[in-house]
């Protein structure tokens, strides 16, 4: 059994958002993760998100590969649309998704293994392309489900739970990511849910490719004293760029702060995210100094995190590719196929 049905009543004051639902509504069935995974609490996550969002739970279509991280979109969005693909092809199933139905909004969630490892030509074609989705990596430095191999985000000379030192240098996918052109950049860790709901939010409502490295601890294989992907190790060395709050399209804004203290950056869509910046030498628009200043961080031994990264006027792959509005799956046969005859005129103006 991979799964257990939640019981289905439930109070009948529960809060409703303004879409109709109550909480429960994003939940899916009970996680069958080992009690303590940083990945249950990114689902967690995922459904206050998409709660507070408004969405419907039928407007997100959300992807996986292999891993326990993989496995997750079970435990969320229940009502939602899902595929779980092969190992490491969450990225190419989810642009051929989005391709045909642009209207659906679309949530990537893979692993470190399945991301940096067999799926990293996918990860960094996705990234390059700019396709529109929310892309999580639930990153825990080891395969979990495979029972805790290091993967290539183990940082070299990490620890593994027997003793044995990890020799090989880490791939840092928030470096690739912006590096491959993502335009939206966030670290976070999973036992932050107050930093991750925002960020979240704000990759949901991203106009591009938006991508989100949460640390989330494998407290089976991965939790112990030379483990950088612990929870003792990443509390100790967070070190957050900024604390963002996430305020819908025409809310107004309440809170007052003194000039300087915040930045507020517009999306597309008319949402603003708003930066209380903690470290003031920290500017989360220059691609190429958050680069450095997270390289220089990261030598140091400390876990940068927080938005790190936003253009706000980003285009994605519909836009480089001037697809119709109309998502292609709502054409009938006549307008995808025009015929033999509309082919040999195509042909004979090429040659
Ligand atoms: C093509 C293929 N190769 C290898 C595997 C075996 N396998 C399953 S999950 C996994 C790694 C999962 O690691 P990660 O993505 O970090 O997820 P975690 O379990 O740590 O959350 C591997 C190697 C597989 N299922 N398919
Ligand atoms: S093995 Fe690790 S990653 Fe997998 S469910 Fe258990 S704690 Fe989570
Ligand atoms: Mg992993």
């Amino acid at each position: 059994m991979t799964y257990i049905a939640k019981p289905r009543m439930h109070h009948p004051e529960l809060t409703r958002n303004k879409v109709g639902y109550t909480r429960r509504d994003y939940e899916g069935p009970v996680s069958t993760l080992c009690a303590g995974c940083g990945h249950d609490s990114i689902s967690a996550a995922i459904i206050q998100a998409c709660f507070e969002l408004d969405i419907a739970p039928h407007r997100v279509a959300k992807l996986s590969g292999i891993g326990c991280s993989s496995k997750t979109p079970t435990y969320f969005l229940g009502a939602s649309h899902g595929f779980n693909t092969v190992h490491g092809r969450m990225p190419s199933v989810l642009t051929g998704a989005n391709l045909a139905n642009r209207d659906l909004l679309y949530l990537g969630v893979s692993g470190d293994g399945d991301s940096a490892s067999i799926g990293l030509g996918q990860f960094a074609n996705a990234m390059r392309r700019g396709v529109r989705m929310a892309y999580i990596v639930e990153n825990n430095g080891v395969y979990g489900l495979t029972k805790g191999q290091f993967s290539p985000t183990a940082d070299r000379g990490s620890k593994s739970k027997k003793g044995a030192i990890n020799r090989d240098s880490p791939v840092d996918l928030v470096g690739l990511a912006l590096q491959l052109g993502a335009t939206y950049v966030a670290r976070s860790f999973s036992g932050d849910k107050a930093q991750l709901v925002p960020l979240i939010k704000g990759a949901i409502e991203h106009g591009g490719a938006a991508f989100i490295d949460v640390i989330s601890p494998c407290v089976t294989f991965n939790n112990h004293g030379g483990s950088t992907k612990s929870y003792d190790y990443v509390r100790a060395h967070n070190e957050a760029v900024s604390r963002i709050d996430f305020i819908p399209q025409h809310s107004p804004i309440t809170t007052e702060y003194a000039p300087g203290e915040v930045v507020d950056v517009e999306q597309h869509d008319g949402s603003t995210l708003r930066l209380r910046k903690l470290h003031t030498d920290y500017d989360p628009t220059d691609r190429y100094a958050a680069l450095s200043y997270i390289n220089a961080h990261q030598e140091r031994g400390e876990v940068v995190t927080g938005l790190l990264y936003l253009d706000p006027l980003a285009v994605d792959l519909h836009v480089s590719l001037n697809t119709s509005d109309t998502p292609l799956n709502k054409f009938g046969v006549k307008q995808l196929c025009p015929g033999s005859q509309a082919l040999d005129k195509i042909n004979a103006a090429l040659r």
